[in-house]
């Protein structure tokens, strides 16, 4: 049972000041967004550097988004907002997070090797994938 929301929240904290350096440095903020949106914060506390959270929302029996890249050093928080239980599984059993109930969340640290494709085991039809990308 994986739920370390507040992993990524002391994240964000460190990235926030990563942030700030950026800002000092005369980069614009807005700029500074390491992937396309997938990632739950994409606002001023996110550096190009630093690590991302990304979040993956699960409503209507689906991974969304089903796709998305990550980097080494990022984290994956699947929240459920659906009746039912989930998991985020990996294909090959490597990683799981568990039963994820309604309103609840699971955060997973992004390692090169890791398997990137995944399903739920309770609703097997239920699949996703992200792409690691680079090594940080
Ligand atoms: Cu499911």
């Amino acid at each position: 049972m994986v739920r370390i929301t507040r992993r990524g929240f002391a994240s964000r904290i460190a990235t926030g000041a990563m942030a700030a350096f950026a800002a000092s440095a005369a980069l614009p903020m807005g700029v500074a967004r390491p992937h396309d949106g997938a990632h739950v914060d994409d606002g001023p506390t996110v550096s190009a550097d630093g690590p991302a959270d990304h979040l993956v929302e699960i409503t209507g029996f689906a991974f969304q988004p089903d796709r998305l890249q990550v980097r080494p050093g990022d984290t994956i928080t699947w929240v459920n907002r659906d009746i039912a239980p989930h998991t985020a599984t990996a294909d090959d059993g490597s990683w799981d997070t568990g039963a994820i109930r309604t309103d609840e969340s699971a955060t997973v640290p992004v390692t090169p090797e890791m398997a990137a494709t995944y399903y739920c085991r309770f609703h097997p039809m239920m699949t996703a994938q992200f792409d690691i990308v680079a090594v940080r």
